[in-house]
């Protein structure tokens, strides 16, 4: 076939994502930003709906005004006069014709940038859902993958006085992402967290994790620093409440340290922080950081050598109005429920929400059990749906690792127990220990049915069983789970990481009439009764806190929501069943040895 020739050779050319699929951003380009002060690009940008991708094909990018003769071009795209929207947002919630929305969207704006000194710049994306390309001044930057955590993407040598920034975000299911096509949540497109420069000194710190070594004595403290580059050079880590004060020696760009420091422990009750700082040269960091002991003994869950029990509940990152860029006050507000619902403990589902929440829980004093979106039918088969899966974890890990409210990875939800699935699990699971020695890593496991025992056998590579279950409701015959619980015999601790049961608000009936608040109820006083005498349930996370967005759900009741809240849409009505919960959690925080913390 002749070649086509060059011009319009951009509407022949099926395969233009190849292009893109260079200096990808990663977990090994994140910069540790704590303490820094980033400059915001947040605001009003320009915006165009683009359905059929035009945008990265036809290289807008370039700006290509005129032809080798110098003639005018005719252009698809008027960036400053396209409409403007707030950034960061989804837009699904913007307009009501965009609700449906799923492709790709382009973004831009311009801004001012004044060199000072030597120095080196990146632009940090806190999440775009999910794939985003990132264009400056006429060049492509980088992309990234995965729609939950940051990109960070180095753009020193692209920056000008004046320059013109394109953001193209690409929302589409793809069956090979994590997650796949298909989800029991809102597929919400956008850059929906905080768009930042920060500029850094070229020699620059680039990651700081510090924690309680986890042996014990609850006297030691680990802190590990890289830089960016492969240097010898010392480093000054402090934590003047301590009276610390300690050189740390990086070699080849890498520094550990172990030093004593005997902190007040963090926990729910008392989440006690404190100002840490990293210095290199002129370049510091800083942090506010709890430090506490999580660890598993038996079919035991171990808060600073105390058993504690996991008073749950799961959570959406949802708003009403602003879909998943919440504010923090939502963010505060959704801790705050939770403790009042009486929880030292959220399963913040299913994909990592906002750096924030485990901001504020470290303040708030609240537990967390963080996950990546491995959920349902991944690709497992697929090794670089593997890659991509083993990236968010190791984003996710970095961005929190200091949170001492995080006390559990989880590497996926529901997933059927196939060899395949068992090896990419198995794979994850062992990339967060060797990345984090001091937390547990879990997943939420599907039941055997069959047997109805709980046999999966990812169980023998994590250190607490998950379980989702659903007597009463998707097994309605609700003698199954005292079966359950008698027939499996786990050798480590369990939570019950879901349970639950629709209830529209207003909707009344007898308990056994779905979805009725009586009959949400109802389940949610027998499972508690059940769980509640069970040795080696430890926790409990039941779904969900509130009602949330759901494409799939679509019956009277339901109305495109997933109705399983103990408090409706809005947040504004507390089901029955808040008020059964409740009451369990909060004898169980009454009870000596089971809710300390
Ligand atoms: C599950 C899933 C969760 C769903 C829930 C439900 O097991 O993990 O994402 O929303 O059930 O309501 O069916």
């Amino acid at each position: 076939m002749a070649k086509a020739k060059k011009y319009m050779s951009d509407i022949h050319l099926e395969d233009y994502t190849e292009q893109y699929e260079v200096r990808k951003a990663s977990a090994e380009t994140l910069l540790f930003t704590g303490g820094r002060k980033g400059e915001s690009l947040n605001g009003p940008w320009h915006f165009a709906v683009d359905q059929y991708d035009t945008c990265v094909r036809q290289l807008w990018y370039k700006e290509k005004k005129y032809d080798e003769n110098g003639f005018t071009l005719p252009l698809d795209y008027s960036f400053d006069e396209w409409p403007e929207t707030e950034l960061p947002s989804c837009w699904n919630v913007k307009a009501p014709e965009y609700l449906l929305y799923e492709g790709s969207m382009v973004y831009t704006r311009t801004f001012s940038y004044r060199p000072e000194k030597e120095e080196e710049v990146y632009l940090r994306i806190g999440a775009a859902n999910y794939l985003i390309r990132v264009f400056l001044n006429g060049e492509y930057i980088g992309m990234h993958r995965g729609g939950s955590t940051p990109a960070c993407f180095a753009v020193t040598e692209f920056l000008k006085e004046e320059n013109r920034i394109i953001l193209q975000v690409d929302s589409t299911r793809r069956a090979e992402q994590v997650p796949t096509e298909n989800t029991d949540w809102f597929n919400y497109g956008g850059i929906y967290r905080e768009i930042e420069l920060y500029r850094v000194p070229r020699l620059h710190i680039r990651d700081f994790r510090i924690a309680l070594v986890p042996d014990g004595t609850y006297g030691r403290i680990l802190a590990e620093v890289e830089l960016s580059s492969h240097v010898n050079h010392s480093v000054v880590l402090s934590i003047p409440e301590l009276e610390i004060r300690q050189e740390i020696m990086v070699e080849n760009g890498k520094g550990t340290v172990i030093i004593p420091g005997s902190p007040v422990l963090w926990s729910p009750d008392r989440p006690k922080l404190y100002d840490v700082s990293l210095s290199c040269d002129d370049d510091t960091v800083t942090d506010r950081v709890g430090f506490r002991e999580i660890m598993v003994k038996g079919r035991d869950i171990l808060l600073n050598g105390e058993s504690v029990f996991l008073r749950g509940i799961s959570c959406h990152e949802e708003s009403l109005p602003n879909g998943k860029a919440l504010t923090d006050a939502e963010r505060r507000e959704n801790l705050l429920l939770a403790k009042e619902l009486g929880c030292n403990f959220m399963r913040i589902a299913h994909y990592p929400h906002h750096e924030n929440m485990a901001k504020l829980a470290d303040e708030i004093g609240m537990l967390l059990w963080e996950e990546i979106p491995v959920y349902w039918a991944i690709r497992f088969g697929r090794e670089k749906t593997y890659e991509d899966a083993e990236n968010q974890l190791k984003e996710l890990i970095r961005r929190d690792y200091n949170r001492a409210s995080v006390i559990i990875w989880s590497v996926g939800n529901e997933n059927a127990d196939t060899d395949e699935r068992l090896s990419f699990m198995s794979r994850l699971a062992s990339v967060a220990h060797s990345c984090d020695s001091t937390r547990p890593v879990s997943a939420a496991c599907l039941v055997d049915s069959e047997e109805n025992r709980i046999a999966d056998r990812l169980a023998e590579h994590l250190d607490l069983i998950g379980i989702n279950e659903y007597c009463g409701w998707y097994t309605p015959d609700f003698a199954k789970l005292p079966e359950l619980m008698k027939n499996s015999d786990p050798d480590k601790p369990v939570i019950i990481t879901e349970f639950g049961a629709d209830a529209l608000r207003g909707y009344h009936g007898t308990d056994e009439d779905k979805g009725t608040e009586e009959c949400q109820a109802a389940v949610y006083r027998k499972q508690v009764e059940v769980l509640g005498k069970i040795d080696y349930v430890r926790g409990m996370t039941p779904w969900i806190l509130y009602d949330f967005r759901c494409p799939r759900r679509t019956n009277v009741i339901q109305k495109y929501y997933n109705r399983k809240g103990l408090l409706n849409e809005d947040k504004t009505y507390r089901k029955p069943a808040f008020y059964v919960l409740k009451e369990f959690y909060d004898g169980l925080k009454s009870r000596d040895g089971s809710g300390k913390g």
